[in-house]
C-alpha cells in the first residue's frame, strides 16, 4: 500500500490520488457488445444458445430454470445456510418495508388539491453475476425491494451453471422466473426480450465490464431499458483514529481488496502507528485468505493517507466520494454531519462492512467511481415511479383561474389561456341563471 502525507501533496497532487482509474480501457468493449444485442434482438432465444454455447460454463438448450431444478437446489443445501440467508431476508425485508412513502395530499389554494403518489414500474429484471464468487446476497438485495414495491414481473438472469445458493434465495424472495443466462446476451434479452425471456422496463444488478456496458447501451435506447445506477470497481474508504483496533481496520480493507484485482481500498488515518499497525495485521491475515492472489493485487493501487485531524480526514472522504465509508473513531457518530458523499457509511469499531453486505437490512447496491456524490443507495424508491394527480374544485378554477391566465398571456399561448376562460365563462353564465 502507497502511503501518503496529505499536507505534503499540492491540490493538484491531491486531486491526482483521489482519481479513480479508468473504467473499460478495452476500446472494443462497446463494438462486442454492440454486436452481442444486435444478435440477441434479430434472433432472440437461437442466438442466445449460441451465446450459451460460447461463453457459459454449463451451456444450456433451456434458458429457463426449472421448479424441478430449483427445488433439487434447495434439497441439496445445508440447513444452516439456509437460515441464514432467511434470517438476512428478514433484515433486509424490514429495512426496505420501513421506506414506504405515504401519498402526499396538500390544498395548495383553496379547492386546489395535488397529490403525489407512487406506483411499482411493472416489469424489472434483475442481473446477478456469477464468475469467482457467486453472490446469493446480491438475489436478496435486488428481489427484496422489487417484491415490496409490487413489481408485477420480476425476471432474473445469471451465469449457467446458476449456484443452489442463488436459487434458493431466488425462491426464498419470491422471484418466479430464473433463466440461467449471463453477460451482454442476458442484459440484451431482458431489454427487449426474447421467446423466453420477457422484456423488462428497467434492468439492477452489478456485473463485469461487458454487462456494465450492456446496460449502459440499452439505456441510451428508448426500447430497450431503464438502469439502477452506472457501475465501477467496488471501493471502501477507512477513517482511523488512533483509538480504532488495527486488526478490525486491516480484516475491512481486505474484505473489500478481496472482491477483485481492481477494488478500491483507501485508509485515511490522523496516526502514523495505526497505519504501521495495520500494514502488520495485513500481512498476517492476508497469507491465511483463499483469495490472497486477488486481494494483493487490489492493496497493490491501495493508498494509505495520513492526515492531520479528522476534519480534514472527513474533507478527503467527501472529495473521493466512497461506495463504503467505515469510521473508526472514538466517536464516529460526531463525524456523520460532516461527512458528505458516501454510499453508505459504517459507523464504530463493531460496525464492519460486511454486516451490510449480508443481512443488517441496508441495501449493498452502492453507487461506485464518484457517482455517490448524486446518486442514492439502492431502495424501494428505485423499483417506483413517482407521478402526480391534481383536482380543482369550483372554488379551485376560480380562484386559480385568473393567475393561469395571465401568465399564459405573457407566454403569448393563447389556447392555454382559453381553456380555463371557457370554464370561467361557464361558470359566470350558470351563476347569472341561478
Ligand atoms: N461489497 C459488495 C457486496 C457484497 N459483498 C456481496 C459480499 N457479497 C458491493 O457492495
Ligand atoms: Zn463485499
Amino acid at each position: 500500500m502507497q502511503t501518503l502525507i496529505w499536507k505534503t501533496l499540492s491540490p493538484a497532487q491531491q486531486a491526482d490520488v483521489l482519481t479513480r482509474p479508468a473504467l473499460n480501457d478495452e476500446a472494443d468493449i462497446g463494438a462486442v457488445v454492440k454486436e452481442i444485442i444486435a444478435a440477441v434482438r434479430s434472433r432472440g432465444d437461437e442466438a442466445l444458445r449460441e451465446l450459451s454455447q460460447r461463453f457459459e460454463r454449463a451451456p444450456r438448450e433451456q434458458l429457463r430454470v426449472s421448479e424441478a431444478e430449483i427445488e433439487a437446489a434447495c434439497a441439496r443445501l445445508d440447513d444452516d445456510i439456509k437460515s441464514a440467508i432467511e434470517a438476512a431476508i428478514s433484515n433486509i425485508r424490514t429495512f426496505h418495508a420501513a421506506q414506504v412513502q405515504p401519498v402526499v395530499r396538500v390544498e395548495t389554494q383553496p379547492g386546489v388539491v395535488c397529490e403525489l403518489r407512487t406506483q411499482a414500474i411493472s416489469r424489472v429484471g434483475l442481473y446477478v453475476p456469477g464468475g469467482s464468487a457467486p453472490l446469493p446476497s446480491t438475489v436478496m438485495m435486488l428481489a427484496i425491494p422489487a417484491g415490496l414495491a409490487g413489481c408485477r414481473e420480476v425476471v432474473l438472469c445469471t451465469p449457467s451453471p446458476a449456484s443452489d445458493e442463488i436459487l434458493f434465495a431466488a425462491r426464498a424472495c419470491g422471484v418466479e422466473k430464473v433463466f440461467a443466462i449471463g453477460g451482454a446476451q442476458a442484459i440484451a434479452a431482458m431489454a427487449y426480450g426474447t421467446q423466453s425471456i420477457p422484456k423488462v422496463d428497467k434492468i439492477f444488478g452489478p456485473g463485469n465490464a461487458y454487462v456494465t456496458e450492456a446496460k449502459g447501451q440499452v439505456s441510451r435506447d428508448w426500447r430497450g431499458s431503464a438502469i439502477d445506477m452506472p457501475a465501477g470497481p467496488s471501493e471502501v474508504l477507512v477513517i482511523a483514529d488512533d483509538g480504532a483496533n488495527p486488526a478490525f481496520v486491516a480484516a475491512d480493507l481486505l474484505s473489500q481488496a478481496e472482491h477483485g484485482p481492481d477494488s478500491q481500498v483507501v485508509l485515511v488515518t490522523t496516526s502514523p502507528l495505526l497505519a504501521d499497525a495495520i500494514a502488520g495485521e495485513i500481512k498476517g491475515q492476508l497469507a491465511q485468505l483463499s483469495r490472497r492472489d486477488i486481494a494483493a493485487q487490489a492493496l497493490g493501487s491501495s493508498l494509505v493517507i495520513l492526515c492531520d485531524n479528522l476534519d480534514e480526514a472527513c474533507a478527503i472522504s467527501n472529495a473521493y466520494a466512497p461506495e463504503h465509508l467505515i469510521v473508526q473513531t472514538k466517536a464516529p457518530r460526531e463525524l456523520l454531519d460532516k461527512l458528505e458523499n458516501a454510499g453508505s457509511i459504517f459507523l464504530g469499531a463493531w460496525t464492519p462492512e460486511s454486516v451490510g453486505d449480508y443481512a443488517s437490512g441496508t441495501n449493498h447496491t452502492l453507487p461506485t467511481y464518484g457517482y455517490a456524490r448524486t446518486c442514492s443507495s439502492l431502495g424501494l424508491a428505485d423499483y417506483q415511479r413517482r407521478y402526480t394527480v391534481q383536482e380543482l374544485s369550483i372554488e379551485g378554477i376560480q380562484g386559480l383561474g385568473p393567475i393561469v391566465q395571465r401568465i399564459a398571456d405573457a407566454e403569448g399561448l393563447d389556447a392555454h389561456k382559453n381553456a380555463v376562460t371557457l370554464r370561467l365563462n361557464a361558470l359566470s353564465n350558470q351563476q347569472q341563471k341561478d
